[in-house]
C-alpha cells in the first residue's frame, strides 16, 4: 500500500514512522509512505501557505492553491479513484470499520491542515473524504494522520506478526478485548487468573470471550447494541446485570 501525505510539517513524522511496526511495515515492502511539502508549491519568494481569512476574524487559512498543486503532484500516474483524505475535526469519526475499509485501497492521501483551517476550495475541488478522529480539535491534522496510518496498517496482511492478529484486537467483532497476564504468577499480591495457568485451550477461550464482555459491559455498553452475540454471550451478559443488581441492593444506588 502506498500513502501520501500532504504536509507543511514532514518532520512530525519522522519519530513515531521509523520505530517499531510501522517500520518493519515500511522495510519489508508493505507500506510505501512518502511525505509531500505543500511549501514546495507555493509560487512566491517569501513560500507563503496562508493568508488571512475573508470576513475577518482570527487565525491565518492555508491558501488554496498550494494544497492543490501539492495533490495534483502525487495524483500524477495514480488512479482516477484514489481517496484524497482531509484530516478535519468537521469529518466522520474514525473507527475499526473505517481503518479496515481504508487498508483495501492501493493507496490512499492524507491532507493534513494547520492554522486555522484550509480554504474550503480545496476541500470541493480535490477532497474525496473527510475524517476526524475524536471530538476534541488538534492544532493540525498530522497526529490525526498518524493514528489513521497506524489503524489502517495494522490491516494490511504481513505486517503484524500473526497473520489475522487485527481480527482479535480490541472492537474487531464489536466488542473490548479483555485482561492479559505475562510472568510472575504473584506481583504485590496480584495473582493471574487460575485458568490461563491451566492451559485448557477451550477453557481459556471461553473465559477471554467472557472477559472482554465484561470490560464492554463496564467500560462501553453503547458497543453491546452493535456487536454479534452468541447465546453464552447473552447469558454472560445476563450475569453481569444480575450483579450490578444485587451490587445495587446492597449498597443502595
Ligand atoms: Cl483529523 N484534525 C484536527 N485538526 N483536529 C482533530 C482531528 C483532525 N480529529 C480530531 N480533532
Amino acid at each position: 500500500m502506498r500513502i501520501d501525505v500532504v504536509t507543511l510539517f514532514p518532520q512530525l513524522f519522522d519519530g513515531p514512522m521509523t520505530e517499531s511496526m510501522l517500520w518493519k511495515a515500511r522495510d519489508r515492502g508493505l507500506l510505501d509512505l512518502r511525505f509531500v511539502q505543500i511549501r514546495d508549491f507555493t509560487t512566491d519568494r517569501h513560500r507563503t501557505a496562508d493568508d488571512t481569512p475573508y470576513g475577518g476574524g482570527g487565525g491565518m487559512i492555508m491558501k488554496t492553491q498550494p494544497v492543490v498543486d501539492a495533490i495534483a503532484h502525487v495524483r500524477q500516474g495514480a488512479p482516477t479513484n484514489v481517496p484524497v483524505i482531509l484530516m478535519t475535526p468537521q469529518g466522520r469519526v474514525f473507527n475499526h470499520a473505517i481503518a479496515k475499509e481504508l487498508s483495501n485501497h492501493e493507496r490512499l492521501v492524507l491532507v493534513c491542515g494547520r492554522y486555522e483551517g484550509i480554504d474550503d476550495r480545496v476541500r470541493q475541488r480535490v477532497i474525496t473524504d473527510e475524517i476526524s478522529i475524536g471530538d476534541y480539535v488538534l492544532t493540525g491534522g498530522e497526529l490525526a494522520a498518524m493514528v489513521i496510518i497506524d489503524a489502517v496498517i495494522r490491516h494490511i496482511p504481513g505486517v503484524l506478526g500473526a497473520e489475522g492478529a487485527a481480527d482479535r484486537d480490541s472492537h474487531a467483532d464489536g466488542i473490548l478485548e479483555g485482561p492479559h497476564y505475562t510472568r510472575p504468577p504473584v506481583f504485590d499480591g496480584l495473582g493471574v487468573p487460575q485458568v490461563l495457568l491451566d492451559g485448557h485451550h477451550a477453557e481459556i477461550e471461553r473465559w477471554r470471550r467472557k472477559e472482554g464482555l465484561r470490560r464492554t459491559w463496564d467500560h462501553r455498553p453503547d458497543l453491546l447494541r452493535k456487536a454479534a452475540l452468541s447465546e453464552d454471550d447473552q447469558f454472560a451478559l445476563a450475569e453481569f446485570a444480575e450483579e450490578d443488581a444485587e451490587l445495587m441492593r446492597r449498597h443502595g444506588g
